[in-house]
């Protein structure tokens, strides 16, 4: 289907008559006016009144033209729906019309009949050819005549309303294209920080990982959570703990690498993915980031607030084979750090996970040893 504006060549056959019918279709501007408008064409000033006559009984409004060259103009200008042309005229004929109309820019929805006293084969087809949708041979018949041309205006009617459907439709795709972007923005976005969320972090990272491990580079990624949230909300309300949520967002995003993506894993839980980034220059950013969030403190109710982080960073190594193992050993520093303290960047080793439980014994024996001298 042609979208408006384009011209549809629509054949009707089976009628040897001897008048061609140029019917211009519809410009789809609805409105019966307007896709009623009739262009008659003829260099015989009788034929042209006698055409007239019927026409305007009928009901039509019509343009008129004594020449191909006029009526030509006559299209492009005012976009009838249908077209009845003589063919023999001076200058431009009836079959060189249909031709210009049907290679006219911007001209749509034509119908085209040609009134033509020529009866043969040849010249029928030739008629079609040149892009005539039905013709009428002269004399013509007023009742024949009548019936092709509203025949003719129900093509060009269909045709309008198809091509008033199509714009719909693509309307409505486009509109539903800015949707599902929304949607996917939506789906993938922490609602409070802006960040991407752990379902796009996941995503990502699978496609970090592969990158990784099939060009053979390293990636890393920083595990952070903030120390001692609870008694920011529990002293200063859930509202204020937001504010700090969001302004922890805005540092990492501010103090991340381009090409690094931040995200809200949950709560008070972020990460960072580091593409091609060995673990020592996640430990930079992660450092970098720290060092950030304690010496911005956050304003809140007129108060300074002072806001610590603490950071797991790990690489992809030998012995970690899935990207869940990556993420577990960021956890497992990050967890050392609030170990050791919190407010301080740890950074997993290979065999990480038996350090921290070394040391956690040690602490326990310790512990013990003190209670004992007591
Ligand atoms: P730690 O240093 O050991 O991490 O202590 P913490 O208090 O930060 O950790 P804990 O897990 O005990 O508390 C996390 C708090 O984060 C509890 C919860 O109320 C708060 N929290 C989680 N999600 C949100 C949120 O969306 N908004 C606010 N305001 N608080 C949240
Ligand atoms: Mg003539
Ligand atoms: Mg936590
Ligand atoms: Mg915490």
């Amino acid at each position: 289907m042609a979208p408006p504006g384009v011209c549809a060549c629509l054949g009707i056959r089976g009628w040897g008559h001897v008048f061609f019918l140029l019917v211009l279709k519809g410009k789809g501007k609805g409105g019966m006016s307007e896709t009623q408008k009739i262009l008659i064409v003829d260099d015989d000033p009788i034929m042209i009144r006698l055409l007239e006559k019927h026409l305007v009984s009928a009901g039509y409004s019509l343009l008129k033209a004594s020449n191909g060259a006029d009526a030509l103009q006559l299209v492009t200008d005012k976009g009838p729906s249908l077209v009845i042309t003589d063919w023999e005229m001076p200058q431009m004929n009836g079959i060189e019309l249909c031709r210009a109309v049907r290679s006219a820019e911007g001209v749509g929805l034509t119908y085209l009949i040609i009134l033509t006293s020529h009866s043969d084969k040849k010249r029928v087809v030739e008629a079609f050819e040149a892009g005539a949708d039905d013709y009428v041979a002269k004399p013509f018949d007023r009742g024949e005549l009548l019936a092709r041309v509203k025949a003719g205006m129900r093509v060009v009617e269909a045709e309008a309303d198809l091509a008033r459907r199509n714009l719909e439709i693509h309307k409505i795709n486009a509109e539903l294209a800015i949707l599902n972007d929304k949607l996917e923005q939506i789906a993938t976005t922490d609602e409070l920080t802006g960040l991407a969320n752990r379902r796009q972090a996941m995503d990502r990272l699978t496609e970090y990982w592969e990158t990784s491990q099939r060009y053979q580079q390293p990636i890393a990624c920083i595990m952070i959570d903030l120390d001692h949230f609870k008694q920011v909300n529990d002293t200063y309300g859930h509202d204020a703990g937001d504010v700090v949520l969001r302004q922890m967002g805005q540092l990492l995003t501010r103090y991340t690498r381009l090409g690094d993506l931040a995200c809200r894993l949950g709560g008070e839980e972020f990460l960072v993915l580091c593409p091609h980034s060995t673990v020592e220059a996640g430990r930079i950013v992660a450092e970098r980031l720290r060092q950030n969030v304690e010496s911005v403190p956050i304003t809140i109710g007129g108060k300074q607030l002072k806001i610590t982080i603490s950071l797991g960073v790990a690489q992809r190594t030998a012995d970690i084979c899935s990207k869940d193992d990556l993420l577990k050993s960021a956890d497992r520093a990050l967890y050392q750090a609030k170990h050791e303290g919190r407010n301080r960047v740890c950074v997993s080793n290979p065999d990480g996970c038996r350090h921290l439980v070394d040391s956690m014994v040690s602490g326990v024996v310790r512990a013990v040893a003190t209670t004992q001298t007591d």
